[in-house]
Formats: structure tokens, C-alpha cells, sequence
């Protein structure tokens, strides 16, 4: 089943939740167990295109299955899908061409791996997943992030489509950077699961930004940055500009808030809040997206055209977030 719906502004409950900021400060651990001590199996993902893997995720989920594998199944679709151009296979490259990747997941018991400035491997998730089980480290980078994907079985592909092509070769005619609101950065997933046993995981994986220089990696790879797991508390992940998201360790700051009692739409706020204060916010876009233990869910960005994809109980909706900048 389909729906699609506005999503419910929460500003105003937001801001009067914030006004009472104090005395929620001290409720540690507020959300770790829902009342009734059940648990609400549930699947979301940033924006609307990935409600397809939001979908795959739910698959893994309703079969009983963990969260960490719901997550690194789910965000593996868009990394195959050519049309997404944010993600994997068919993802806009850099400045020189090249298709460069950073994907990381992150389970519940904190164990979490990494690739970032991987190149000519259609899924970075599988690598990251694979870096979290099988070495002593967190991030592989680069030349040697392909040499451990290679020697774990994965292919060596060219990730650059006919439309990829086409769209670099027409952006060199000019070679202007300059990032669009919700459009270059569109369609990055960052993938959190709440499964059957109450446990939370979450995956992050993206081409990062397009014509960005090579050698940049962003946050999404980034544990704390881009994507952050707490299976105590919650979880929460970020899209957008990621220089910004860096700045600002904006997952963990949101999982961190959540731990202090606020709700996700509250943590997701402030974390946004804390990059509006100090940054030049009008020429990008950041969006957090948090779920805690009980599935409750909050979003929140910059400027208008945020949304996200959400699957619980085989009904898949999707939800426009608020934003700071109003319409
Ligand atoms: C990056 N945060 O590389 C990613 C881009 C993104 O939706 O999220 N796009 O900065």
C-alpha cells in the first residue's frame, strides 16, 4: 500500500518543546525502552526516490530479520539504479570524471565500518559492511578500500552511465561549481531501521557531491557525520551540503540530544539550528532525518524540499519535512 502525505508541521510543538529545554535536559536515557516495552518495526530513509529501498529494507524486516541487514539491503538499491544520480552506479562524478564513493553502516551494538573515495565498486555499503566484519578497522580510504573490496570478491565496474557522461561533459563546457538547493545533493540515502527485536541500525551511501574536486570526501562516510547509531537511544542520519554536516558532527549531536531527552524532531532542530547560527545557510541544503527506540521519527532542513520514505507495517508513505526557511 501507497500513501502519500503532507507531513504534519511540528514546528510549533517543536519550539514549545525547545521552550521547556531545561528540565528535559536531565531525563537521561528518556527513550531508550517505548512504555509498553513493545517495539515498532520500522524503516526510513531520506528522500522520496527511496522509498523503493526503504521497500527492499522492509522485505528483510518483516521476515524477522536484523536491522543491519534491512539497511545495507535496502540502501544497495539505489546504489545499483542508474536514474539515481546521487548514489553508486550511475552517480555524477567529480571535477575529472571519476565516480568516487563513501558509504558507511553502523549496527547495534556500535560496530560500524566505512569506505570513502572508492572508486569503480558498485556497492560501497557491501565494502563498509565487510571493513565492519571482517577487519580491526573502521574506514578503508581510496586505493586501498578498492584493493580490499577486490580481494573480498567484489568487481571492478565502470560506474559512469551514457546520462552521467553527457551531464559532466556539458558541466566541463562552463566548469562553474556551484551546488543547487535539493538538486545536486539529491537522492544521497541515509537509511535507519528499527527491527522486530528493538534493535536500530542505520547506512549511509552516496557519489557525494557532483563535480566536487577529486580526493573530497564528505560526510556521509563519516560516522557521527553523516550517520549515527545509538541502540540505547536512537539513531539519525544527514543529506545535504557535507561540509557542514562535518562542522557540526551533526548525527551524533542529534543522537546525543535525543539521549538528553529530546524528541527526534527536537534533536533533528537543534542540530540543524546549531549549522543556521554560525554558517551562510542560503546556498545549501542540510537535512537530518532521526528515529529513536520507541520509532518515533523527526525531520528536519535548511530550506524547504526535504523528505523522506518510511515503511511500518507493509504501508509505505512519504513525508515532506519543515524546514527552517518557510515557503
Ligand atoms: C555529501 N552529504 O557528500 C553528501 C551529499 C548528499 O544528498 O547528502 N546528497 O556531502
Amino acid at each position: 500500500m501507497f500513501s502519500r502525505r503532507k507531513f504534519l508541521s511540528r514546528s510549533a510543538l517543536g519550539s514549545m518543546s525547545l521552550a521547556l529545554g531545561s528540565s528535559c535536559n536531565a531525563k537521561e536515557n528518556q527513550t531508550s525502552v517505548p512504555e509498553d516495552g513493545i517495539f515498532t518495526p520500522k524503516v526510513i530513509a531520506t528522500w522520496k526516490p527511496n522509498i523503493k529501498a526503504t521497500e527492499a529494507a522492509w522485505k528483510v524486516i518483516e521476515q524477522g530479520g536484523k536491522a543491519i541487514d534491512a539497511v545495507e539491503q535496502g540502501v544497495r538499491v539505489p546504489e545499483a539504479d542508474p536514474s539515481d544520480m546521487s548514489v553508486g552506479y550511475g552517480g555524477r562524478p567529480d571535477r575529472d570524471g571519476k565516480v568516487t564513493l563513501d558509504a558507511c553502516i553502523m549496527d547495534e551494538t556500535g560496530n560500524c565500518g566505512s569506505v570513502c573515495f572508492l572508486q569503480n565498486i558498485k556497492h560501497p555499503i557491501s565494502v563498509a559492511r565487510k571493513v565492519m566484519d571482517k577487519t580491526p578497522h573502521v574506514i578503508l580510504g581510496g586505493q586501498g578500500a578498492l584493493e580490499f573490496a577486490l580481494s573480498e570478491g567484489f568487481e571492478k565496474e565502470n560506474l559512469m552511465t551514457e546520462e552521467s557522461t553527457k551531464q559532466w561533459q556539458e558541466w566541463l563546457k562552463e566548469k562553474k561549481y556551484e551546488p543547487i538547493i535539493n538538486i545536486e545533493n539529491h537522492d544521497t540515502i541515509g537509511m535507519l531501521a528499527l527491527d522486530k527485536n528493538g534493535d536500530l541500525s542505520g547506512a549511509c551511501t552516496t557519489s557525494g557531491l557532483a563535480y566536487k574536486m577529486h580526493g573530497r570526501v564528505g560526510d556521509s562516510p563519516i560516522i557521527g557525520a553523516g550517520l549515527f547509531v545509538d541502540n540505547e537511544v536512537g539513531a539519525a542520519t544527514a543529506t545535504g551540503m557535507g561540509e557542514f554536516v562535518l562542522k557540526t558532527l551533526g548525527s551524533f549531536l542529534v543522537v546525543e540530544l535525543m539521549r538528553q531527552g529530546r524528541t527526534p524532531q527536537e534533536a533533528c532542530e537543534e542540530a540543524v539550528m546549531r549549522i543556521v547560527k554560525k554558517h551562510n545557510y542560503q546556498d545549501f541544503q542540510i537535512g537530518y532525518l532521526a528515529m529513536n527506540k520507541k520509532g518515533e521519527v523527526g525531520a528536519y532542513c535548511i530550506h524547504p524540499g526535504f523528505n523522506y520514505a518510511q515503511h511500518q507495517n507493509s504501508t509505505a508513505e512519504i513525508f515532506d519535512s519543515d524546514s527552517y526557511v518557510k515557503k
